[in-house]
């Protein structure tokens, strides 16, 4: 019997506050994990409180900045006395800064390297020991399409997401004899407030340039919405995907497999 269920399993989904990692952590409570999330902001916090409540999920919410080693460590003391030790852990958190390479400064780029690649290691780094010691742990990072391309303005996230999905190889290469598997989910072009100045209606009501681009180049023609990541988490979080280790699963509507619609 295929075993999807997440029964007795504590999940932390970092930056679950909305967005992909919300709908993330949605789908691990539906499958019947216990979850605790984070963001760095009270007013977010709050409010996914009252988000999860209203969907009959009682998450355990925490403020804390993935990129503070010592903030994650006491979060993780915290989660692990009143939830337990983390079975599970989706690295989700992440920023983009979209601006011309050479026109970015140092201090922009290490800040998306900082949250997007630094932060998962830090998080990682924390619960492993605790992993090892119980005998299983499942590491999921989320990856990009900028994992695998690249495009104009966007260095600092695409060399993070290059680099989150070595490190995923990695920690797979590195733990996957502790019966740890760690994975990637690479969404393709997702609804969410990070997309959101890449779908803004043109003043003249037409579609923004971006939109139709991308619409363009997406086999299935539209956009990624978060619940399209439910299923996939679900499956690399669950005992089904004991086998697998060390790889990507692209969730992007096929557009890392098309050249892009012929222009009509
Ligand atoms: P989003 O809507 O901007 O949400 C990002 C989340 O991360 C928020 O909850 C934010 O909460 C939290 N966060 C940001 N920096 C943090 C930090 N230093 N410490 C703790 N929490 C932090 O983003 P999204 O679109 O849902 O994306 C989620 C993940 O998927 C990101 O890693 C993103 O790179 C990746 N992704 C997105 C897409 C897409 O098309 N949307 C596609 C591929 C991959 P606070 O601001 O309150 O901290
Ligand atoms: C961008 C987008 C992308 C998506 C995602 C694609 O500006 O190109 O924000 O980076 O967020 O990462 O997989």
């Amino acid at each position: 019997m295929i075993n999807f269920s997440l029964e007795g399993k504590v999940a932390l989904v970092t930056g679950a506050a909305y967005g992909i990692g919300f709908a993330m952590a949605q789908a691990l409570a539906e499958a019947g994990a216990r979850i605790a999330f984070n963001c760095r902001s009270k007013e977010h916090l709050e409010k996914a409180l009252a988000d999860y409540a209203a969907l009959g999920i009682q998450a355990k919410g925490y403020i804390c900045d993935v990129t503070r080693e010592d903030k994650v460590k006491a979060m993780i003391a915290d989660i692990e006395k009143e939830l337990g030790i983390i079975d599970i852990l989706v690295n989700n958190a992440g920023i983009i800064k979209r601006i011309p390479m050479i026109e970015m400064s140092v201090e922009d780029f290490r800040q998306v390297v900082d949250i997007d690649l630094n932060a998962p290691f830090i998080v990682s780094k924390a619960v492993i020991p605790s992993m090892i010691k119980k005998g299983h742990g499942k590491i999921i990072n989320i990856c990009s399409m900028m994992s695998e391309l690249g495009r104009e303005t966007v260095s600092a996230y695409a060399a993070a997401k290059g680099g989150l999905k070595m490190l995923t190889r990695n920690i797979a290469s590195e733990y996957g004899e502790y019966n740890i598997q760690c994975n990637g989910i690479g969404p393709g072009y997702i609804a969410t407030p990070q997309t959101a100045p890449l779908r803004e209606p043109q003043a003249n009501g037409s579609r923004h340039p971006f939109d139709s681009f991308i619409i363009s180049k997406t086999p299935a023609a539209r956009w990624g919405v978060p619940e399209d990541l439910m299923g996939p988490v679900v499956f690399l979080a669950s005992d089904a995907s004991n086998f697998v280790n060390g790889h990507i699963l692209y969730v992007d509507g096929g557009i890392l497999a098309y050249i892009g619609k012929q222009p009509s």
